[in-house]
């Protein structure tokens, strides 16, 4: 490709909304174009990376037997309301209604679409097992897109379907799918962690894994192990400890002593205005899950895991409690709540559980109480893990290394749906005894667009981008120095005749510009290898930059053509 022709445009700036380095260079260096909020056409460049991302996908998931279908974005709204997910996601998923006034929705996913498909095509165990996917544009109209491509509002995913006779099966379909995601990332030279995650909303009892790709700038947290190879989701991560407390004998314990703490409703507040340590304390905080209002009390350095108190208090969406809602049913307001005579179900994490005494709200306004002890001023029946693991804690898979935090943007994440969509949607089979069993399902998706950012973000530095060359948008970069120069221009262009006829994507800077702007243009695109043919191709040279090892040298042309073609 010349570059005089490249649809190409480089900016010096980025505008001011693109706050991560990856949306602010691919902005820049002309990969990407916003139409509107969170919705971007990919440019030449952009489009030339997301060719080379689903050719690896595509590779992988055929070596791993799955069949590229392609579904339609344009859903009957009839599926969702099948599936009791049409008012699952509220303004999230996109609705319309066709020139009938029929609804319709934008796919976010295809769990409906593919079972409604496959219930229509296979009733017997003999056609199983399945496993399709797609390469498709999904659509979910988040609050606040940002990042660019890392949360938009249309994106691209590759999203898998896997239907098996039983669990044993879907075990098999979900270990290929996790090592084939493992393939890819590689492949695409990102560094990646899987990590055990929480199936959320879609459901399915079944294990899942997120992969993540490690960046500081990624909105999940991840909890790794030093020593093996524990890695979860922070919502996922348990806590090692016991949830049994050994009975105490509290003859020899003092009551509690109220101490006068005004104005003082937090952690913060009391560690600064009365020295007490944050370990010292237990917090007591009202939730409500729609019809029970009840305590959950952790120690004061250590935060609630809401997705523990859910799933422990059967699953249900739980928030925290209001002001009113606190004043109502702990008599006071929420920096001075206690658990000692709460008339509430309190649940209390293992590790407060184990403390032998702790300071507490008071249960009246200014006031906290010093040496309440567990099990003798508050029940111990509802003991538990329900805080969210800390850095240092102990793994609990292997107890002797511990957990360390990293922040991960989520490209992938693979789930063991089970039967939840096939019973829904009727898609059943016939086993071999004739009786009718609904197909135990997996679902996986790789998120494309966010992939290419994520891998942006990873691979690049103050000039720009730089690609790993399995997925840069040219293998080489030609930089023609005097586009007047008769004898340049003609090495230059031998050159590039040359590396095409052997098969190597190149791209030729053979613009009518000053040297320092194909330098600075070079340095943002980000192709792996630039070749500057200036003056030396007089005696058959040029100069091989190395993009990512910024190295420069001088070298014979015919020597610049050979290590070319041995990448
Ligand atoms: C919706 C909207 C947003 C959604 C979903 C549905 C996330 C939804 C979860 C999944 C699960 C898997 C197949 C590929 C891998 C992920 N956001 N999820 O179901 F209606 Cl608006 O998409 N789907």
């Amino acid at each position: 490709m010349r570059q005089s022709n490249l649809f190409l445009t480089t900016l010096r700036e980025a505008p001011a909304e693109a706050e991560t380095i990856s949306h602010q260079l691919l902005l820049r260096a002309g990969y990407i174009r916003q139409l509107a909020a969170g919705v971007y056409t990919y440019m030449p460049l952009g489009r030339r990376v997301l060719r080379k991302l689903e050719r690896i996908v595509r590779e992988e998931m055929d070596g791993a037997g799955a069949q590229e279908v392609l579904m339609p974005a344009l859903q009957p709204a009839e599926l969702w309301k099948e599936s009791e997910r049409y008012e699952v996601y509220g303004k999230e998923l996109m609705k319309l209604q066709d020139r009938h006034e029929r609804e319709f929705v934008l796919g976010p996913t295809h769990e409906e679409v593919v079972t409604a498909l496959v219930r229509g095509e296979i009733s017997s165990y003999r056609r199983l097992p399945l496993t399709v996917y797609q390469i498709q544009s999904k659509f979910r109209d988040e609050r606040r897109p940002r990042s660019g491509l890392l949360r938009g509002r249309e994106f691209l995913m590759k999203d898998a379907y896997s239907f098996d006779t039983g669990w044993e099966g879907l075990d098999l379909a979900y270990e290929q799918m996790y090592q084939a995601y493992g393939r890819i990332f590689e492949r695409c030279g990102l560094k990646y962690r899987a990590v055990q995650a929480n199936a959320g909303a879609i459901g399915g009892k079944g294990q899942n894994h997120e992969f993540m790709a490690l960046s500081e700038i990624g909105e999940d947290t991840v909890a790794v192990c030093t020593s093996c190879d524990y890695a979860a989701n922070l919502e996922q991560a348990e806590v090692r400890g016991k949830s049994v407390t050994p009975k105490r004998d509290f003859s020899g314990n003092a009551v509690p002593v109220k101490f006068h703490t005004p104005n003082q409703k937090t952690i913060q507040q009391l560690e600064q205005e009365s020295g007490i340590k944050p370990q010292e304390i237990i917090k007591t905080l009202i939730y409500t899950n729609g019809n029970t209002v009840f305590a959950v009390l952790v120690r004061g350095d250590h935060e609630v895991n809401e997705l523990k108190v859910q799933k422990y208090m059967g699953g249900g969406e739980i928030t925290l409690a209001e002001y009113e809602l606190v004043q109502q049913a702990a008599g006071v307001e929420s920096g001075y709540v206690g658990p000692a005579g709460l008339s509430l179900t309190v649940l209390v994490d293992q590790a407060v559980a184990g403390m032998a005494e702790g300071i507490t709200g008071a249960g009246e306004k200014d006031y906290h109480l010093r040496g309440v002890i567990p099990g003798r001023d508050f029940p111990l029946e509802n003991v538990g893990d329900f805080r969210n693991a800390a850095a240092g804690d102990a793994c609990p898979e292997c107890g002797s290394g511990q957990l360390e935090f990293h922040q991960g943007i989520e490209v992938g994440h693979v789930f063991k749906l089970g039967t939840v969509y096939s019973e829904k949607l009727g898609a059943n089979f016939l086993d071999t005894a004739g009786r009718s069993q609904p197909m135990v399902m997996g679902c996986y998706g790789i998120g494309i667009s966010r992939l290419l950012s994520s891998v942006a973000e990873q691979n690049h530095d103050d000039e720009g981008l730089i690609w790993p060359s399995s997925i840069a948008p040219f293998a080489v970069h030609i930089l023609l120095m005097s586009a007047k120069d008769e004898a340049q221009r003609e090495a230059a262009e031998a050159l590039y005749i040359q590396l095409t006829s052997f098969g190597i994507e190149t791209l030729l800077d053979d613009r009518d510009e000053r040297a320092g702007v194909k330098f600075k243009d070079a340095g943002l695109i980000g192709i792996p290898v630039a070749l500057v043919v200036g003056k030396g191709s007089a005696e058959g040279k040029l100069e091989y930059m190395d993009r990512r090892a910024g190295t420069k040298e001088v070298i014979d042309i015919e020597e610049a053509v050979a290590r070319v073609r041995g990448i």
